[in-house]
């Protein structure tokens, strides 16, 4: 469904150019829009609307895994959402109204994906190369998301596979499971939202599992109509409920950052919750970690462990080593004959295929910079790449709160820089090789005793070098407290000058 008023082309030249039409792009273009309403801004988007994520992730029983409360823009509040933890489907038309109460909508052009941008430095500008053509831009940020390339395991084999295959994030709905045996690869978020919708419907489930996750109950309920009716006559009710889902969130934080030695009441509360939902003793045995809870992502589901246990559904605890014709191998050696196989593997967030279409002054991609290992500095900025912003860019992931709060304080540092820049005359900033290196070697040193560092489990946190390359190390209001001006004497800065103007 295409947006109703989106921009259809793109200009030769914008001041500041957002690519990604998600939570992250939609954010900033507010924040910018908000502070300076006739600001020139452009979104390319790549897809046929706005929505990101969760545009593109439509697998049955796609939900958000923090309270809504707080999964939503502090600036755009809604009395509409159904449930505690919103459905997927009303993420995405509250993204679509978002778009459209704040005039974002009319800067997005759709279907116009990047496709290379490199740093012209005689200009101060960026050359942008778009599907939809080439422009120049003073600015540009990048809002392309971590969770938007799906990722797909190497494995031999996958390319002769004669039946069905899809990603969780590219759901095939006209698909029939009925009477068919289905392979799940992957037990993570994703997985855990849609294997109890397809098991009633499948003949049967092989679920390849190569790590458990630690799982505890999801407090979802519907919202009732007096508290819809609360929020929309007393706002500030709401507010308070976001400001007390915040707290309790950041308490959940100080345990998996600074106080690990209280998280085996939080495994007690995760194996109670297996307890009273798998009967079958072997299962739960394959079914507990052995690494300290919180070291991956802590998984939120009433249903998942207990779908598990159906006489229809195969837990095999080996990973997928090899797809045949007909079945997959697990990492056992044991051959699973099925018609479909759904990968459920997540992402690629530390190799985001946008940092190998920028080249900053020295014509390194952002890709070769990093060499593996992102880093920035405040998450946001990447010395050798000026005038570029990354969102939800390196060490800005949470475990245990909304990055919409996290996207909105970095929306503010963008749109201050940008008055800045304005207003002093500023051409281009980068910012100071030093000052990025002082600032990772401080957000390293206190990831050193995470959870995240030190839990015993390897997850998508550490990058191929094995450095935490993901994580905000500590409580978010630290972040928001950084981000709320633009540090100017942290960056170099270029005037102005009537060449470049
Ligand atoms: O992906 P994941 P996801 N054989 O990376 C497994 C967010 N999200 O799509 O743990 C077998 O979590 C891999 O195994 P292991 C959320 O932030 C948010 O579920 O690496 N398995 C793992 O089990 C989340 O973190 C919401 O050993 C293989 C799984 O694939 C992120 O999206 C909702 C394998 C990947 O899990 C991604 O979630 C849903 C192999 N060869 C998702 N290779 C919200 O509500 C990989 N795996 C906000």
């Amino acid at each position: 469904m295409a947006p109703d008023a989106a921009a259809e082309t793109i200009p030769t030249h914008v001041h500041t150019l957002i690519v990604g039409a998600g939570f992250a792009g939609l954010g900033v273009a507010a924040r910018i829009l908000r502070e300076q309403p006739r600001a020139d801004v452009r979104i390319i988007e790549r897809g046929n609307d706005v929505g990101g994520t969760w545009r593109d992730n439509t697998y049955p029983g796609c939900a958000c895994d923090v309270p809504t409360s707080l999964y939503s823009f502090s600036f755009a509040p809604s009395a509409e959402w159904t449930h505690t933890f919103a459905r997927q489907p009303e993420i995405y038309r509250y993204l679509r109204k978002v778009a459209a109460d704040t005039g974002v909508l009319d800067r997005v052009v759709t279907e116009c994906e990047l496709q290379g941008a490199r740093w012209d430095d005689s200009r101060a500008l960026w050359s942008v190369r778009t599907s939809s053509g080439t422009l120049t831009a003073d600015v540009l940020v990048v809002a392309t998301g971590a969770l938007s390339t799906p990722s797909f395991p190497d494995v031999p084999g996958i390319e002769n596979f004669g039946g069905t295959v899809f990603h969780s994030a590219a759901w095939n709905h006209d698909h029939d499971f009925r009477g068919e045996e289905v392979a799940v690869i992957g037990t993570g978020a994703s997985a855990v939202q849609f294997v109890p919708e397809i098991a009633p419907v499948a003949k049967h489930l092989t679920v390849l599992q190569r790590t458990p996750a630690w799982v505890i109950p999801r407090l979802d309920r519907e919202l009732f109509g007096i508290e819809k009716s609360l929020y929309r006559r007393m706002p500030w009710v709401q507010k308070a409920v976001r400001g007390f889902v915040y707290s309790l969130r950041e308490a959940l934080g100080g345990v998996l950052q600074h106080a690990t030695g209280l998280l085996p009441v939080f495994e007690v509360v995760a194996k109670a919750h297996l307890f009273r939902q798998v009967r079958d003793r072997e299962l739960r045995r394959k079914l507990t970690p052995d690494f300290k809870i919180g070291c991956k992502r802590i998984l939120l589901s009433n249903d998942w462990l207990r779908s598990l246990d159906r006489p229809d559904v195969t837990l095999v605890d080996a990973g997928l080593a090899a797809v045949t014709p007909d079945g997959v191998v697990d990492a056992a050696g044991n051959e699973h004959k099925v018609d479909t196989i759904i990968f459920a593997t997540g992402f690629t967030p530390t190799e985001p295929p946008v940092a190998h279409m920028l080249r900053g002054t020295n014509g390194h991609t952002l890709a070769e910079h990093w060499n593996g290992s992102p880093s920035a500095y405040k998450g946001t900025t990447v010395a050798g790449f000026p005038n570029l912003f990354l969102m939800y860019g390196p060490n800005t992931n949470l475990g245990h709160s909304s990055i919409i709060y996290m996207l909105e304080s970095q929306s503010a540092y963008v749109s201050d820089a940008l008055k800045m820049m304005r207003n002093s005359d500023i051409a281009a900033v980068e910012v100071a090789d030093d000052a990025q290196r002082r600032y990772n070697t401080r957000i390293q040193s206190a990831l050193e005793t995470t959870v995240w560092n030190k839990g015993g489990c390897s997850s998508w946190y550490l990058d191929s070098t094995g450095r935490n390359s993901v994580q905000w190390p500590t409580f978010t209001w630290k972040f928001r407290t950084q981000m709320q001006q633009f540090d100017e004497e942290n960056y170099i800065s270029r005037r102005r000058t009537p060449s470049f103007s």
